[in-house]
């Protein structure tokens, strides 16, 4: 069976990007294979200016909550909090001596979010990618869902598996990223050519899972588009129309084009209405469930702790056997 691997920072709260491109497809994986998720925890800390203590505690039980409530099911599905197995920072140590300092400093999203911080940068943010590596490779995950953003982190993970491989003997599968059919790339309302992203400056543009059904309308209905009025698919010419069309067709399944066909000629205000009340019907039963679970916090810990344990069945012999492979000597053996 196909073994899949993904992960989310609990850096934020999640938004409709988060939901579109990553957990709709989380959900339906679990259908055809085994699949393990992991609130990455330890990725939320390499920002330091970002990081609150007890702001990450809360949006770590935060997250976990929403994807049980998306519908991530723990009794198919292995959920856990990437800070409770210490074989992700270790094995991260191992691939630190595997992994180049000009691959990473290539990564985009280090470049982008080390932009302008001079000599203040973590060595966690540039080293992110390795332990998100870690992540992937300690479970021998084969498909690894992300947003398209993401594509370059999950190439490193290839290349660090197979250099590892090459070098000290097979342990490690190679994984590959695989992209959702639709809503790959949500886009901010407000600015749709920029992603819609935890980290944007204005919240405006940025549809939050949880928003109540008015706050969705409202910020639908400032969504920026143009001037025209005509309903079609072109990311160059109309991003903002595009945008929405496209998370119209991820929150109702169906095709883009029989969309636009349908709304076209309706005007902007009758189209932007359809789309809200389709992202509103598509959040009703996730915000109901995650009032009920959030409601018995004893009950989403209980869930991560078999999370954890059953997690670290798998990542426990992995590290072990890279530590083997490296000929790194294993306690009470001389
Ligand atoms: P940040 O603003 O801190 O970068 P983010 O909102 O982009 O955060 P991440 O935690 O980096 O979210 O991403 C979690 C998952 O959601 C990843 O698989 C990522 O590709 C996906 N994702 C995030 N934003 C979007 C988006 N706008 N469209 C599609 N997928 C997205
Ligand atoms: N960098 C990822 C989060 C992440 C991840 C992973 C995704 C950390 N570890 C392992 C997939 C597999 C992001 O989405 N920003």
């Amino acid at each position: 069976m196909t073994r899949v691997f993904s992960g989310m920072q609990p850096s934020g709260d999640p938004h409709l990007g988060n939901l579109l491109g990553a957990w709709v497809n989380w959900v339906a994986m679990q259908d055809t294979a085994e699949c393990i998720y992991c609130v990455v925890d330890l990725h939320a800390i390499t920002s330091p200016t970002d990081h609150d203590p007890s702001a990450l505690r809360r949006r770590t039980v935060e997250l976990a909550t929403g994807m049980l409530a998306v519908g991530v099911d723990p009794e198919r599905s292995i959920l856990f909090v990437q800070s409770h197995l210490s074989e992700h920072a270790e094995c991260t140590w191992l691939f630190n001596c595997v992994a180049g300092f000009g691959e990473l400093r290539k990564m985009p999203q280090f470049k982008e979010k080390s932009e302008g911080k001079g000599e203040s940068v973590s060595v966690g943010l540039f080293d992110y990618p390795v332990l998100q590596a870690a992540d992937i490779l300690l479970y021998h995950a084969d498909e690894v869902p992300v947003g398209d953003d993401q594509r370059h982190h999950i190439e490193l993970a290839r290349d660090i598996a197979q250099r590892f491989n090459h070098r000290y003997g097979e342990v490690f599968t190679l994984p590959r990223a695989v992209h959702p059919p639709s809503g790959a790339r949500v886009m901010d309302l407000q600015d749709p050519t920029v992603k819609m992203s935890k980290s944007a400056s204005s919240e405006k543009g940025i549809v939050y899972v949880l928003d109540d059904p008015k706050r969705i309308e409202k910020k639908f209905k400032s969504a920026q588009t143009d001037s025209a009025t005509d309903i079609r698919h072109d990311r160059e010419q109309k991003p903002g129309v595009s945008n929405l069309l496209e998370i119209f067709a991820a929150a109702t399944g169906r095709e883009i084009e029989a969309l636009a066909a349908d709304y076209d000629g309706q005007g902007y205000g009758t189209f932007k209405a359809a789309v809200a009340e389709a992202v509103i019907e598509m959040v009703r039963p996730i915000q109901q469930r995650h009032t009920e679970l959030a409601s018995d916090p004893g009950e989403v810990a209980r869930l991560l702790g078999v999370g954890a344990t059953r997690a670290a069945e798998i990542a426990v012999p992995t590290l072990r056997q890279a530590k083997d492979a490296m000929g790194l000597l294993p306690p009470g053996v001389a």
